[in-house]
């Protein structure tokens, strides 16, 4: 990560990572076929594994206890857990003492891994929050932050929902998020249940979005604070699979500035 690179980390709380893991593509792809293996035959979402549900979208479907399309993927947190292979490929890559430690001052702890499947036609949006919202039950907000290293396995581009972020919104604090929040393992299923996410009009005011179209084995690295989303996949064909890396780390120094000039809510 060059100084360059480090300080779009700091202002704009993202950064593009070109080429990361272009000679881990191989290792991902079989880990993400071991994931839609574990899920083929599945009807309705369990635990971490998340089913497509058109009209209403996976995460809405998951926690209605809706039926979702058979065997198609959404998303699947733990994946380094059910695909050990995952963990392999970050170690290999030395993430979290690499770009990550060099993004914050301090090597990350890997807590989490994601497959993020947005299949063509029915795959879902993921609407505006950002990361820290959803901080689990112990996690120390004061001491710590999260950064997470997103690695596109196909071409991620604005038709099939690459990333979009809202540069500077890591400085803001955490914005309000609405809809509900996940279910505990053990809690009924919702009647009507609305992914949680920053309203439109309380995004800040007079900053555009960002979109981060990658090429297969080019990744994103951001900040838990920094407001982001991805779109609907509208293509016929062109499925968006990517898989996430996320480390806890302290507390970026960037999360305890000033906001920038343009923070506020859009009206
Ligand atoms: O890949 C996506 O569509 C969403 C990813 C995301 O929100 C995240 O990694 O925090």
């Amino acid at each position: 990560m060059t100084d360059v690179e480090f300080h779009q980390m700091r202002e704009r709380g993202f950064v593009r990572l070109p080429g990361l893991a272009v000679g881990e593509l191989e290792r991902l792809r079989r880990a993400v076929e071991r994931l839609e293996g574990i899920a083929r035959g599945l009807t309705v979402s369990t635990g971490d594994f998340v089913l497509e549900a058109p009209g209403i979208g996976g995460w809405a479907a998951w926690q209605q206890g809706a039926r979702g399309l058979a065997g198609v993927l959404r998303s699947v947190a733990h994946a380094h857990v059910h695909a050990p292979e995952l963990d392999a490929v970050q170690r290999s890559l030395e993430l979290a003492e690499g770009p990550v430690a060099r993004a914050v001052g301090a090597p990350g702890t890997l807590v989490n891994a994601f497959l993020w499947a947005k299949p063509p036609v029915v795959g879902s949006e993921k609407p505006w929050h950002q990361d820290m919202a959803f901080a689990p039950p112990g996690f120390d907000v004061e001491a710590h932050g999260v950064v997470t290293v997103w690695i596109a396995l196909a071409p991620a581009t604005r038709r099939n929902g690459c990333l979009e972020f809202i540069p500077g919104s890591h400085r803001l604090g955490l914005l309000p998020h609405t809809g509900d929040r996940e279910r505990l393992p053990g809690e009924p299923p919702l009647k009507r249940a609305v992914e949680p996410h920053v309203p439109q009009d309380r995004l800040p005011s007079g900053v555009e979005p960002v979109a981060v179209p990658l090429d297969p084995g080019s990744a994103v690295m951001f900040d838990g604070m920094v407001l982001h989303r991805s779109a609907p996949n509208t293509t016929a064909a062109l499925p968006r699979t990517a898989v996430s890396f996320v480390y806890r780390v302290p507390r970026p120094s960037w999360t305890r500035g000033p906001a920038p000039a343009a923070g506020g809510a859009r009206r």
